[in-house]
């Protein structure tokens, strides 16, 4: 089972409370000091006779990937969410992806303490959000204003919170007043739909037994035709049993979950490795067992695994097996990628997500280049939605992720896992030049160096060539003025003083001609017209006008409809120049602004997005064209 929801939300809370209500020897710890929610923790214990692998999740979209590669693998998601109705939309991307995985899952409405409003508009503002039905399996009771308990709107129960305890069955059972009808009549009303005997009874006003309803109920949740919603408060254990309660019952088991992938039930033992990590120890692969059993030692091409491990309070305890349903570390698979499948054909798994942010690298130490190539190698294993790239032109090397708060979590990660110590910067630009009118050069080289000298005479055009044209060498020498096997020399020359232009960057889009020229029988080389070749070119393109070009992208943005005009109002202000906007296809609520926006105003755009719009809007971008800067780019790139 998989903890996923928003960021603070409440998940690790959950996470201790379930594992220490199962009896696992965790302790709570001070959420002030948890690692801001950046890793995934996984847990093991037992309830009631059942084992249980839990997976806490992390909440940022920055860390999105990690959730996606949890639900890849689990039989149940639990989204731990907000009462308030307004927080709803942050929940969305979450119930999104369960949707489209078909993941089964429940909802956990935490913090029910701080619920003022009605629940009833809590999970109209999330149906919003969710493909199938949510339906309420608890309505909260209250004292003077605040949750004190809940009745059970199947077993038609009402208890009493006790912090840290059980709760407390009420003797007198509760009437089920009208808003608590109103919640189970809606209840039926969606089981109904997947059920003709129910259907009928409710039509006939037969009341349908409570295990006619449990047992509807979890074969609807099953499919993903329906989403329990349950109600509590994490942090003072209130409703963590009733919680329990609904795993044990509704969580599909592992073979329904293999025969949802597809997953055929014989055959040998099959695993997924959805989560690497590193550590002192070695490497260590999470992985799901889909099949079988999964023993210390079990080969799997050239991997072999070396030691199977469960968590019961925070470090890997070793152990000599695990059985399908299992998610455990399983150790030394050093071969072995993130999202590999052990023993069969290779499962779906999700990829990771492009880039939004990025940050130029280097390692403080002198002499840790070594290291650092090897050290973000394994980081990019343990989280591929991690990304470097070496650019020699611009003389960096760049981490690109999905975020400021995932390239810190990633750079401290090099500092704490890996003892390398990075200076970041923003990544340079790589802006390109030009020129803006032809010029005619004349250049030659004349040295006289004791014995035999240096000749070389040449006579250019260079025009500039429309934008995207590239760098054209055209020979127009006539009647041997310079003989044919100096020519290549000087293409080559051309081509590679336009390596660097008069404003220190590559020059392109234009054109040299090379129209006549004088030699020397003794004193002229390739080397002479080489050097005679770079004269022209570096004096020529700096009478020639030249100009800057910025790179400019294309760039697509996503938000809920609501941020649009915030998102456009944005993009205009980066100079970017608004191409359209549109409802995107797949995704109803949402729309796609589509701009043409300057590179150079796109490094930090994701964190003022993110930061307008709840933290949900997204972008791709794509290089589109090389422009001559308007507006403020010319003093910034001078
Ligand atoms: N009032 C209230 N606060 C809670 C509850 N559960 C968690 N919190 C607090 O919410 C904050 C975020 O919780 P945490 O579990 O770290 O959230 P996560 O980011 O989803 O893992 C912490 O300060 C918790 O103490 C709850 O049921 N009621
Ligand atoms: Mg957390």
């Amino acid at each position: 089972m998989a903890l996923i929801g928003p960021y603070g939300s409440g998940k690790s809370t959950l996470f201790e409370a379930l594992m220490q209500t199962a009896g696992a020897p965790i302790r709570r710890s001070d959420p002030r000091t948890r690692r801001a929610g950046t890793e995934m923790r996984l847990g093991h214990c037992s309830y009631l006779g059942d084992s249980w692998s839990i997976l806490d999740c992390p909440g940022s979209v920055e860390f999105a990937h990690a959730t996606a590669c949890a639900i890849a693998v689990v039989d149940l998601a639990v989204v731990v969410c907000d009462p308030q109705p307004a927080r709803a939309l942050t929940v969305a991307p979450f119930l999104r992806a369960l949707d489209a995985a078909r993941v089964p899952h429940i909802v956990f409405v935490n913090r029910i303490d701080t619920l003022d409003g009605a629940v009833r508009d809590t999970l109209a503002a999330l149906q919003e959000y969710s493909a199938a039905p949510l339906v309420l399996r608890q309505v909260p009771t209250r004292t003077g204003g605040a949750v004190t308990g809940y009745v059970d709107l199947v077993s038609a129960r009402a208890y009493r919170y006790r912090r840290g305890m059980p709760s407390e069955l009420l003797s007198q059972p509760a009437e089920m007043r009208g808003r608590e009808e109103e919640a189970r009549a809606a209840l039926l009303e969606v089981l109904a739909d997947h059920d003709d005997a129910l259907l009928e009874k409710i039509l006939d006003d037969i009341a349908p037994g409570t295990d006619e309803i449990y047992a509807q109920l979890r074969r609807d949740l099953a499919e993903d035709r329906v989403v329990e919603v349950l109600l509590g408060a994490a942090e003072a254990d209130h409703g963590v049993r009733r919680l329990w309660k609904a795993l044990r019952h509704d969580t599909p088991s592992a073979g329904e979950t293999a025969s949802r992938l597809g997953i055929a039930p014989e055959g040998a033992a099959l695993a997924q490795v959805f989560r690497t990590q590193h550590a002192a120890g070695g490497k260590l692969s999470l992985a799901r067992i889909w099949r079988g059993e999964m023993k210390d030692g079990a080969a799997f091409g050239a991997a072999r695994v070396g030691g199977v491990f469960r968590m019961p309070a925070g470090e890997a305890v070793k152990s000599g097996s695990a059985v399908a349903g299992e998610l455990v570390g399983l150790g030394r698979l050093d071969s072995v990628a993130t999202g590999a499948t052990l023993g069969g054909d290779a499962l779906p798994f999700p990829a990771p997500p492009e880039p939004v942010y990025a940050l130029a690298i280097v390692a403080e130490a002198r002499g840790d280049d070594v290291k650092l190539s090897g050290a973000l190698q394994k980081l990019i294993e343990e989280d591929p939605s991690l990304r470097v790239t070496q650019e020699a032109e611009l003389g960096q090397t760049v981490l690109h992720g999905q975020g400021e708060v995932h390239l810190a979590a990633a750079v401290e990660r090099l500092a704490s896992g890996f003892n390398l110590r990075l200076t970041t910067s923003a990544p340079r630009i790589g802006y390109r030049e030009t020129i803006r009118r032809p010029v005619h050069q004349h250049s030659r080289l004349k040295r006289q160096t004791g014995g035999h000298g240096q000749f070389a005479d040449v006579k250019i055009d260079i025009a500039p060539r429309a934008r995207g044209e590239g760098f054209q060498f055209v020979d127009r020498v006539v009647g041997g003025a310079i003989p044919r096997n100096y020519i290549p020399a000087i293409g080559e020359a051309a081509e590679e003083a336009a390596r660097k232009g008069p404003l220190g960057h590559p020059v392109v889009d234009i054109a040299v001609t090379l129209v006549d020229g004088t030699f020397h029988s003794v004193d002229s080389s390739d080397m002479a017209f080489r050097t005679a070749t770079r004269m022209a070119m570096d004096e020529g393109l700096a009478a020639a006008d030249p100009v800057l070009l910025e790179p400019i992208d294309h760039v697509r943005v996503h938000v809920p409809n609501s941020f649009t005009a915030k998102a456009q109002r944005l993009l205009s202000g980066r100079r970017g120049q608004i191409l359209g906007y549109g409802e995107m296809p797949d995704r109803p609520g949402w729309d796609d602004v589509e701009a043409l926006v300057p590179a150079a105003e796109m490094g930090d755009l994701i964190i003022e997005l993110r930061s307008m719009t709840m933290g949900l809007g997204s972008f791709h971008r794509r290089f589109d064209h090389l422009a001559e800067p308007r507006g403020r780019a010319e003093r910034g790139a001078a």
